[in-house]
């Protein structure tokens, strides 16, 4: 049996009340890693580059093994561009050949760019209209109930590709999650911490880093997904949110 271990925290008050979000995290863990792992996500709460939370809710539940799936951890490129322009050009033309529309994709950076306070879920977007989807504004769809399935050679593969950090290691588990949802097509992301400025897209079932896609300073930041036309949205949030998901490797990838 798994515990699935949820934490939002956000300073001003909570969320619901108007706080703005510190941070989250969200991870399925075994009984022996629960008070490690929560004592770390507290730490990251009090000690955060947005701030220090003044609310955080911490949520700790069983997950059954027969309710988990596994899907597959993406395979990695990482682009690197010295400017935001030529970060969100590369960007753009990956979701474009990605079959999203040009509209959709103006779209999606004019949201991102145009937050009034962060948010600490998702929007889904329409692939060919541009519309948001889901109606949960600020908020959006915090994905959930998901991790890797063999931490230990994953963090020792990223560490051998330089890429050990919080920021990759979470951002690869979710991106795997969503990418295996038959309603997605592309997700656009860049970090909300104001001192992270590499972003990725997913695409093809690949995970495209690219090294800037905002200015450093920046505190704005989200997550896109783009939706195909006529997905059941009730079905996919229910998938997002509730489904437990492990992440696993190919032999290729994590020796
Ligand atoms: N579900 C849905 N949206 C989320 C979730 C989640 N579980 N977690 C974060 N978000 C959204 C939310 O709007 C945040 O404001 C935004 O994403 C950014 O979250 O080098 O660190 O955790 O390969 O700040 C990507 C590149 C880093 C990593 C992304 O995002 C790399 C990152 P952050
Ligand atoms: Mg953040």
């Amino acid at each position: 049996m798994l515990y699935s271990v949820r934490m939002r925290a956000a300073e001003g008050g909570a969320h619901e009340c108007g706080g703005q979000h510190i941070s989250g995290a969200e991870r399925l863990l075994r009984e022996e890693c629960l008070e490690d792992i929560t004592k770390k996500m507290i730490q990251r709460a009090l000690t955060h580059s947005r701030g220090k939370a003044d609310f955080i809710n911490l949520t700790i539940e069983t997950v059954k093994d027969e309710a988990i799936t596994e899907v597959p951890l993406l395979p990695i490129t990482t682009c690197p561009v010295d400017s935001v322009d030529s970060g969100r050009e590369v960007a753009k033309k990956l979701l474009l050949s990605a079959g999203i529309t040009q509209k959709a994709v103006e779209q999606a950076f004019y949201e991102l760019d145009h937050l009034q306070t962060s948010m600490r879920g998702a929007m889904l977007v329409d692939m060919i209209t541009g519309n948001r989807l889901d109606a949960l504004a600020e908020r959006g769809v915090r994905v959930s109930r998901m991790d890797i399935a063999d931490e230990k050679s994953f963090c020792v593969w990223l560490t051998s590709q330089g890429l050990e950090n919080m920021h990759v290691r979470e951002a690869l588990v979710l991106a795997a999650k969503v990418a295996a949802a038959p309603q997605i097509v592309a997700e656009l992301c860049w970090s909300d911490d104001p001192d992270y400025v590499t972003g990725y897209i997913t695409a093809d079932q690949r995970y495209h880093r690219i090294t800037k896609l905002k200015e450093m300073g920046d505190w704005q930041g989200g997550r896109v997904f783009f939706v195909k036309p006529d997905a059941d949205i009730a079905k996919l949030i229910q998938y997002l949110q509730y489904q437990p998901v492990l992440v696993t490797a190919n032999e290729e990838m994590i020796r």
